[in-house]
């Protein structure tokens, strides 16, 4: 063989060989690989260095399906939460302690009342709402919200039925406490997802303070947690702390600050948590059972005053490292995947409202780990606090600022 058909076929082979790689690649993505500039451009805060190339700053990339953006509702009053119903319409909470109903096409219900007094100071509220599994039948509703007693609030997760003339949750229970009750009125998290089997995961806040901060990282106490309970509020079995003297059995994973966004993948069904920071540090982390995502310990992040947070370091052995992070900021709220088909490229990409960002962060995930990111929305400024897939292929999502956007195919 001359040296330069040996070249040849050697060559054809490698090209093969890295084609069938790119193909693998877009089974997992749909083909949406970011090659764009990064969408970040501003200084990060820090100089911190990456865990793993790609773990922040990937490269970006931009929709090519027509979409239209419409702001179908405004006037909501501080909405935190929207989730879709199985008719279609959209449960959405707003912060003071009432829900509403919402049709895909903006008209908004009465105020529906029959909750606990909340104490809606700065971050607390009436928060999260998700249907349960069987909602159609039961009518019932789940929410997180921060329960005021005289002594103080905490993260708690309630039950109700909807009331037949939908006025009305009724007869609402108290499920579970993320205890102790503290007096101050930040980092109450919290989103609430079911699992496959009806089950249930919470996501808390640890509450800011330097003196419950460290909780985050103890077992006996529910601050800075992802909970995994079963509808009645029992710790699920098999929980990974059940057996851990001094251990709240209904914990799942731990380390955490305040995570407003919590999504299960629709294909691969890991669950998925974002979780703001402090000044640089917004994270995305992939739950696994047990685990430990280590703050106030590591961050990628710095304090307000610009101090290092506790060691300043960003990796420790038995933490997590986030798959992803921010810096400056995305201060990531609620989040979902996209699993219509109605836009393909979208499909199984997560996208995750952004408050003082103002934008929603659409991200392509393969093989877990982020591989593009696009920017949504940015024009709008407007923060958004929570998204959802709508049973009609289209995302809606909510502003603090009142308004219901529906983003669709055109
Ligand atoms: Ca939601
Ligand atoms: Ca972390």
């Amino acid at each position: 063989m001359k040296p330069g058909t040996f070249f040849l076929i050697f060559f054809f082979i490698v090209s093969v060989f890295i084609s069938c790689q790119a193909q693998e690649k877009d089974k997992n993505t749909n083909g949406q690989i970011g090659i764009l500039p990064p969408v970040e451009t501003q200084p990060a805060n820090t100089n911190y260095i990456p865990a793993f190339e790609g773990q922040t700053r990937i490269g970006g990339l931009k929709t090519t399906t027509p979409y239209e953006v419409k702001i179908i509702a405004e006037g909501l009053s501080k909405p935190w939460s929207v989730a879709s119903l199985p008719d279609g319409r959209l449960a959405i909470t707003e912060k003071a302690g009432n829900m509403r109903i919402a049709s895909t096409e903006g008209e908004v219900s009465g105020k529906i009342t029959g909750f606990p007094e909340v104490d809606d100071r700065s971050q607390g509220g009436l928060l999260d709402v998700a249907p349960a599994p069987d909602f159609e039948t039961s009518r019932m509703l789940y929410f997180t919200f921060a329960e005021k007693k005289p002594h103080g609030s905490l993260t708690a997760v309630g039950k109700g039925k909807l009331s037949a003339d939908e006025t009305r949750i009724e007869n609402f229970q108290i499920i579970y406490r993320a205890i102790p009750y503290f007096d101050n009125s930040m980092h109450f998290g919290s989103r609430i997802v079911f699992d496959k089997n009806g089950n249930i995961f919470v996501s808390t806040g640890e509450r800011s303070d330097l003196a419950t901060r460290p909780k985050a990282q103890l077992l006996d106490n529910g601050y800075g947690k992802v909970i995994h309970i079963t509808p009645e509020g029992k710790p699920v079995d098999g929980n990974p702390f059940a057996d851990v003297e001094g251990a709240l059995p209904e914990i799942y994973s731990y380390g955490h600050r305040n995570p407003q966004g919590l999504a299960i993948h629709p294909v691969t069904g890991d669950l998925w948590l974002s979780e703001m920071g402090p000044r640089g540090g917004d994270e995305l982390n992939l739950i696994k059972r047990g685990r430990n995502y280590g703050w106030p310990v590591i961050s990628y992040g710095i304090e307000y005053d610009g101090n290092p947070v506790g060691d300043g370091i960003t990796q420790k052995e038995g933490m997590e490292q986030p798959v992803y992070y921010w810096d400056p900021v995305l201060s990531p709220s609620g989040m979902t995947f996209y699993s219509s088909g109605i836009i393909p490229e979208w499909k199984n990409n997560l996208f995750i409202g952004g408050l003082s960002s103002k934008h929603i962060a659409r991200l392509v995930i393969s093989n877990q780990r982020v591989v593009g990111e696009e920017r949504l929305l940015a024009d709008e400024n407007q923060r958004f606090r929570d998204i959802t897939e709508g049973k009609d292929g289209a995302l809606y999502a909510v502003t603090d600022e009142g308004r219901l956007y529906r983003i669709s195919k055109k």
